[in-house]
């Protein structure tokens, strides 16, 4: 089975009541914590539908995005990498969820800096990890990943967020081994050359932040274009409503961190 998309496990975090202080962009109103706590068990369901373990830990209301797990961690069969959050509330979130990492991995490696590195940022792909340098991961963050991961058999490869854009998998997702599910304005940056590129219908590029978990794709509700092109590529598509998230950036893939220990 292939490793970039097979998982036993999923780690997700309560969105907190201190969600409403969460980094965005732009503000485009106040995160409705109820709505944002039927979306997320909505999507935990649907990841242990698959007949994965998924962990649910409680809310942490010290950081108030830690419910975008993702970006603390990155997870893989041979063991743990702790990022280094480049927003500085976020900082503290990757320390802060090391004790979990450790009932599942005894290999546990640290992103030291000086540079940075958020999950978001990182695709990892069948034969080779992306990386996205943004606002948020730097060219340092991505050289240290490079060194932590080489003996694990990883090629890491740098690539470009486009500009405005929050991290890299804002903007794509792995679809299967040779499959991603991008924006065009990302794509047209060269960086998935070799693969095959389903794009987001035209108007549906928050669309682009799905993610393939087992034989499912979890994608953000309300963008059937982009659905229809899934379904015709042969996937299981399960729209999971995301207004709540999306007020603050975020999408399907930050929600969770997915993995399979080898044991
Ligand atoms: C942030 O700006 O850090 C959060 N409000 C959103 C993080 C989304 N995470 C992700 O795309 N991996």
């Amino acid at each position: 089975m292939p490793r970039s998309y097979t998982f036993t496990d999923a780690l997700c975090r309560l969105p907190s009541t201190s969600i409403i202080d969460g980094l965005r962009a732009v503000d485009t109103g106040t995160p409705d914590l109820d709505i944002f706590a039927k979306d997320h068990a909505d999507y935990v369901a649907a990841l242990r539908s698959t007949g994965a373990d998924v962990r649910v830990l409680p809310a942490n209301a010290t950081y108030p995005d830690s419910v975008f797990i993702e970006d603390a961690a990155l997870l893989f069969q041979e063991g743990a990498i702790v990022t280094r959050p480049g927003a500085p509330s976020r900082l503290g979130e990757a320390a802060d969820l090391a004790p979990v990492l450790e009932d599942y991995y005894s290999d546990i490696r640290w992103i030291k800096g000086p540079g940075f590195l958020e999950g978001g940022d990182v695709l990892v792909c069948e034969a080779e990890i992306l990386v996205g340098q943004s606002a948020r991961t730097d060219a340092a963050g991505i050289a240290e990943l490079q060194e932590l991961v080489a003996d694990w058999g990883y090629k890491v490869r740098e690539v470009q967020t486009p500009p405005g854009v929050l991290h890299f998998k804002t903007d794509c997702s792995l679809m299967d081994e040779e499959t991603v599910l991008a924006t065009e304005r990302l794509s047209a940056s060269g960086c998935f050359d070799g693969y095959r590129v389903l794009h987001t219908a035209p108007g549906e590029e928050a669309a682009a932040n799905a993610f393939r978990f087992n034989d499912i794709v979890l994608m953000p509700a309300g963008f059937p274009g982009t659905a229809e092109v899934l379904a015709k590529a042969g996937l299981d598509v399960r729209p999971i409503g995301n207004t709540e998230a999306a007020k603050l950036d975020g999408g399907m893939s930050c929600l969770s961190l997915r993995f399979a220990p080898k044991g």
